[in-house]
């Protein structure tokens, strides 16, 4: 089915049969606009950007490439189709059909996830607001673009189920999207990662790579909901996190590959010598970074996460391909805890670690790019590697939250920790130094002097295609 871009929303719902609905949307709109106005990309109301919209959700339309004015996007509402007889594959309604509706016993914990999720698609086009002014090539920018329209998108894509089926207290929710705002001191965003700066493009690449990539694994786990709209609006979302994590994982390699040439022509162990990002300030990026990710997936033993599991409303990630009873009442797994001075991993119960099993496939996803970072840093005949920091390392939620361990997972005190964490994460000094280097390149086919070009354009355009006009 293609979507008709001449409606006011763009849908594959039918939005025209369901006018009440429609006019509950069309009265969000305006305030979603005005968000976007006032916290959106900053100053791009005038650009042309060369942007993928969705035509129509099957394999060949959702990939359409054309430059559009940025306010003039067209975020529509895209739920993957029906899928014949999709019954439910966990927890106690594990073999009965999916719901259409949202089962009342469960509406508030539907509701919660929907708006946990929604929460954070707006906070991350706040948290990248700023970013435009400093891009550092055209490639980039356009690329920044397109993940922020596709974030508001997913929010549209959560305000349409809350509008949808959840009456009066679904659109009280939808407005609070547009109130609470990232790093807002009395309303801030629900999950604290999403509170944080990107103040840098190093930072931006690193969000990519690490936050996106938790937006990939909780999307999955709603992907495998009994409730259907949902289910099917994270998977059409997760066509759209791929991209995201692919700006992550090859801006951070570029960035590794520059650095890398920086140190060679120079004759150097220290890239900012030579104008570039040293390996040791990517290596505290990476740590931050990574140890707030760990944070979005809860505490290690959750209830709230059992009972999602066993109502059917949210599930493993590829929740049909792992061989057990998908009900979990006597399975175990195993999860840290903290004896003395040591980390131990002991036997919990499956249900309430359904947070921490997430948190494992994350992690081990996360140690990918990692692997290809590291190549090309040995490519390049320097001996330095870049590693994952220690799971117990600066973390806010859970077992490891009030405690302190160095990113090798040693345990030390608060006065140590404070003492090195200097070594370990970025310091003011730090950020000072890499937003130094945040100058706008844009001209066509240049590069900023810190980051290495990238190996393809966008969509088989050449790298020097004009992928932003400024008017
Ligand atoms: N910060 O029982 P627990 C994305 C709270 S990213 C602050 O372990 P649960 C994207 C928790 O709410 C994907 N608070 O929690 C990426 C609970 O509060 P109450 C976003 C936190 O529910 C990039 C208490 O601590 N989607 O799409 O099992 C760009 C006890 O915790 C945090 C989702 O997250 C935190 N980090 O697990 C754009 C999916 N962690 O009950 C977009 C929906 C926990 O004591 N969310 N708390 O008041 C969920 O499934 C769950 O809410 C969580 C937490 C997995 C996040
Ligand atoms: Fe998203
Ligand atoms: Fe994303």
């Amino acid at each position: 089915m293609s979507i008709d871009y001449s409606e006011k929303i763009p849908n594959n719902v039918n939005l025209n049969d369901d006018r009440r609905l429609q006019r509950a949307l069309e009265k969000w709109q305006p305030g979603y606009l005005q968000w976007w106005n006032e916290l959106g990309p900053d100053n791009s109301t005038s650009y042309d950007v060369y942007l993928r919209t969705a035509v129509s959700v099957d394999a060949k339309g959702w990939a359409h490439f054309d430059h559009v004015k940025m306010p003039d996007y067209r975020w529509g509402i895209f739920l993957a189709p029906v899928e014949g007889e999709r019954v439910i594959n966990f927890g106690q309604h594990k073999g009965e059909p999916v719901w259409q509706d949202v089962p009342g016993e469960y509406r508030a914990e539907l509701r919660r996830l929907i708006v946990t999720q929604g929460d954070t698609e707006p906070a991350s086009v706040e948290q990248q607001r700023l970013l435009g002014k400093t891009c550092p090539s055209l490639y980039d920018l356009r690329n920044l673009f397109q993940v922020n329209v596709e974030e508001g998108r997913h929010l549209w894509a959560m305000v349409y189920l809350l509008h949808a089926h959840f009456g009066r207290d679904g659109r009280e929710e939808a407005e609070a999207m547009l109130e609470r705002h990232s790093g807002d001191l009395d309303k801030p965003r629900i999950l604290q990662a999403f509170n944080e700066k990107t103040p840098d493009w190093l930072a931006f690449f690193m969000f990519t790579y690490f936050q996106d990539r938790d937006g990939k694994y909780q999307l999955a786990s709603l992907a495998e909901s009994g409730f259907d709209p949902l289910a099917r609006s994270c998977r059409f979302m997760l066509t759209e996190e791929a991209h995201h994590m692919f700006v992550g994982e090859s801006g951070v390699s570029r960035v590794v590959q520059r650095t890398c040439e920086l140190m060679n022509e120079n004759k150097t162990d220290n890239a900012r010598t030579a104008g570039g990002i040293d390996l040791q300030t990517i290596q505290k990026y990476i740590n931050f970074h990574f140890s707030i990710c760990l944070d979005l997936f809860g505490q290690e033993l959750s209830t709230n996460a059992a009972n999602y599991y066993t109502q059917g409303l949210k599930g493993r990630f590829l929740e049909t391909r792992i061989d057990d009873d998908h009900l979990l009442a006597d399975a175990a797994y195993q999860v840290p805890e903290i004896k003395g001075d040591e980390v131990v991993f002991t036997d919990a119960s499956a249900l309430n670690a359904i947070n921490e099993r997430l948190r494992n496939d994350y992690i081990q996803d996360s140690q990918r790019g990692m692997d290809r970072w590291n190549k090309i840093i040995r490519d390049a005949g320097i001996d330095f590697e870049l590693t994952l920091p220690h799971r117990s390392f600066n973390r806010g939620i859970g077992t490891f939250a009030d405690v302190h361990f160095t990113p090798e997972g040693q345990k030390i005190s608060g006065e140590e920790f404070e003492a090195r964490k200097v070594e370990w994460l970025p310091t003011d000094e730090d950020f000072a130094y890499v937003s130094s280097l945040m100058v706008a390149v844009t001209e066509p086919g240049k590069m900023a002097n810190w980051v290495a070009a990238p190996k393809r354009g966008i969509n088989n355009q050449p790298i020097d295609f004009e992928y932003v006009r400024f008017n």
